[in-house]
């Protein structure tokens, strides 16, 4: 018999998110419940351990700001921490606001069903409990579902199959191992260099080449620490108030300059643009304001990106494979890099650049390809996430009458602000798709939507209000607004294939699905709603 557990709140996932918004809950004095299908706190940093993981968003700024004694207490040791160092980061937040003991581990939720009588959200999971609640909060993440592509032949495989997304806690030694690895995104582009250090040798699948740039991670100074930890009132305001949530406090964007872009690059001759790449290298397009609005200027920046490229990889038919063309640099998530391209002049490393031959299927031994077999021992699939949706659409998440999230969201993502879904009362959604969210330094989207979410909460306490939904015109309204700033973008052209498009997932629906706006004015957007009485959203 299952036993139903009642809780004012309900929250789904114990990464950053569930984390902190347990911690905002509880001062509330509401009974508040995460229910978290790992072992332990961490969300994308407990499951992605691959070799290589990091952040790439400077560390000072990819951390909590809602504690200045937390900030001031924990010290980063470099510009980009490494994915243990964010795990444990996560363990001291959950230690100090001892937050596991509200924290359900281990525990899958399976379907969250709305009951119309009792206003209140059922949710089902693969243990023997069952949860209900006023309120039910998802903090299930935007790239917490890994993707696995349908490659026929894959069970045949005899060796050991690994994904980027979901890495063994106790690490995998690759010494003396031949490795196979598919897809050549951020993850791939991370693990690859630090793989085929150990590996004996590896064979990298690639469907489409990245545009990525160098990284420049550093360690942290004492007195960098210092300075930061000094200005970090100011630094938290600017991010709030930036476009992306990051002012590259000290390093600029990727380490490689802290001056802000100013020159075009329509106006710049052949022979500069050629000086440029010869002088700074893959940094030399950083220092334009146009390759983002303009395909003109976009299409001499890859050009530039491409010759680069060239000088760097050695063998020049290696160099040609990894070169991206026929889409434009800034379309996709952008990634960074240590050392990528210089690993394909390692004598074990191998390209398979598919646009030559796709994947006809894996075999007992390795991959066959139209260009031929390739074979290994280990098996990596680097192929990314079902993103924005994929963990929503996974709870089988019933709304009002019955209606299913998987129906109402038919043909792509639709909500209001990317917090609440209109027919799905009391139900919020933390960084959902229509929000600034994967366009964003996390951390900041995070921290907005969680506060947004508890300032509504007690507004309702305070106004013996027990239910709030989107009405259906803002959200129609919402997502007008959505995809007209993101209409005109490098985003949406028909070049891109991006996963903020849906594209990496066969048969979902095709519609760009985070807010371009950038997050300030999402700030201000969802404050001002809130000043005018919630509009758009209505309360019983
Ligand atoms: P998550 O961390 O994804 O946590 C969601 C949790 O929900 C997970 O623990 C999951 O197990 C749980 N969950 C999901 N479904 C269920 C269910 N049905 N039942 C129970 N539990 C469930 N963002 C940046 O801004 N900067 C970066 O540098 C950056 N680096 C990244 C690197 C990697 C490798 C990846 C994959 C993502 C990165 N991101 C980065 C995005 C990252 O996901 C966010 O920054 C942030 O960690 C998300 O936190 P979250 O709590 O919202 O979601
Ligand atoms: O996933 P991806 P990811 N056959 O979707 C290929 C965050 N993140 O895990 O482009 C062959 O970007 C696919 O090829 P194609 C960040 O937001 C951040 O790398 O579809 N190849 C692509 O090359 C990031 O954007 C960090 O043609 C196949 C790759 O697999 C997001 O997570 C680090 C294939 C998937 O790339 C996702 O990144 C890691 C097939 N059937 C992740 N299917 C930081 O550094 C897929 N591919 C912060």
């Amino acid at each position: 018999m299952i036993s139903k557990n009642q809780y004012d709140a309900i929250i789904v996932g114990a990464g950053f998110s569930g984390m902190y918004m347990l911690h905002r809950l509880r001062s509330l004095n509401l009974k508040v419940r995460v229910i978290e299908k790992a072992e332990d706190v961490g969300g994308t940093w407990y499951w992605n351990r691959y070799p290589g993981a990091r952040c790439d968003v400077p560390s000072m700024e990819y951390s909590y700001s809602f504690s200045d004694q937390l900030q001031q207490d924990w010290d980063w040791t470099e510009v980009m921490a490494a994915q243990p160092e964010i795990l444990t980061y996560a363990g001291e937040v959950a230690d100090r606001f001892d937050l596991r003991s509200d924290i359900q581990f281990e525990t899958n939720v399976l379907s969250v069903v709305y009951n119309d009588e009792s206003r209140s959200w059922i949710l089902e999971t693969d243990g023997p409990e069952a949860f209900e609640a006023t309120y039910c909060i998802m903090a299930t993440g935007c790239l917490s579902v890994p993707n696995t592509p349908d490659i026929s032949g894959a069970a045949n495989f005899k060796g050991d199959i690994y994904h980027t997304g979901s890495w063994p806690h106790e690490g995998v030694d690759f010494t003396g191992l031949t490795v196979g690895i598919i897809g050549t995104g951020s993850s791939g582009t991370q693990s690859i260099p630090v793989i085929a250090q150990e590996a004996k040798h590896l064979t990298v699948f690639q469907r489409t080449p990245n545009y990525t740039m160098p990284a420049h991670n550093q360690p942290l100074s004492d007195s960098f620490r210092n300075d930061a930890k000094a200005n970090y009132a100011d630094i938290r305001k600017q991010q709030r108030e930036s476009m992306v949530g990051i002012i590259g406090y000290g390093y600029g964007f990727g380490g490689a300059t802290t001056e802000e872009p100013t020159e075009s690059i329509l106006d710049t001759s052949r022979e500069e643009r050629d000086h440029l790449v010869e002088t700074l290298g893959f940094d030399s397009i950083q220092r334009f304001i146009d390759i983002g609005v303009d395909m003109g200027a976009n299409e001499l920046a890859c050009d530039m990106y491409r010759s680069q490229l060239g000088k760097v990889v050695k063998d020049q038919e290696t160099a040609q494979g990894l070169m991206p063309q026929n889409y434009p640099i800034g379309c996709k998530r952008p990634v960074i890099d240590t050392q990528y391209f210089e690993t394909f002049n390692r004598d074990n490393v191998t390209l398979v650049d598919l646009r030559k031959g796709g994947i006809e299927q894996i075999t007992t031994s390795g991959i066959k390809t139209e260009q031929g077999q390739f074979e290994f021992d280990v098996l990596v699939y680097a192929t990314g996430f079902d993103a924005m949706t994929g963990a929503l659409l996974a709870m089988n998440i019933q709304g009002k009458d019955g209606i299913k999230l998987s129906d109402t969201w038919d043909a792509g993502p639709r909500s209001y602000l990317g917090l609440q879904v209109h027919g799905y009362p009391n139900l919020f959604t933390i960084t959902g798709p229509g929000s600034p969210s994967v366009l964003s330094n996390m951390m900041v989207s995070i921290e907005q939507h969680v506060d947004w979410i508890f300032d509504c909460i007690s507004y309702m306490k305070d106004n013996n209000y027990d239910l709030i939904e989107a009405s259906g015109k803002a959200e129609a309204d919402w997502i007008t607004h959505v995809n007209e700033v993101a209409e005109g973008t490098m985003f949406t052209v028909s070049s891109c294939h991006s996963w903020y498009l849906g594209a990496n997932i066969p048969g979902k629906p095709r519609i760009f699905m985070p807010y371009v706006g950038g997050v300030g004015l999402y700030r201000e957007k969802c404050d001002a709603i809130v000043k005018n009485d919630y509009e758009g959203f209505n309360f019983a």
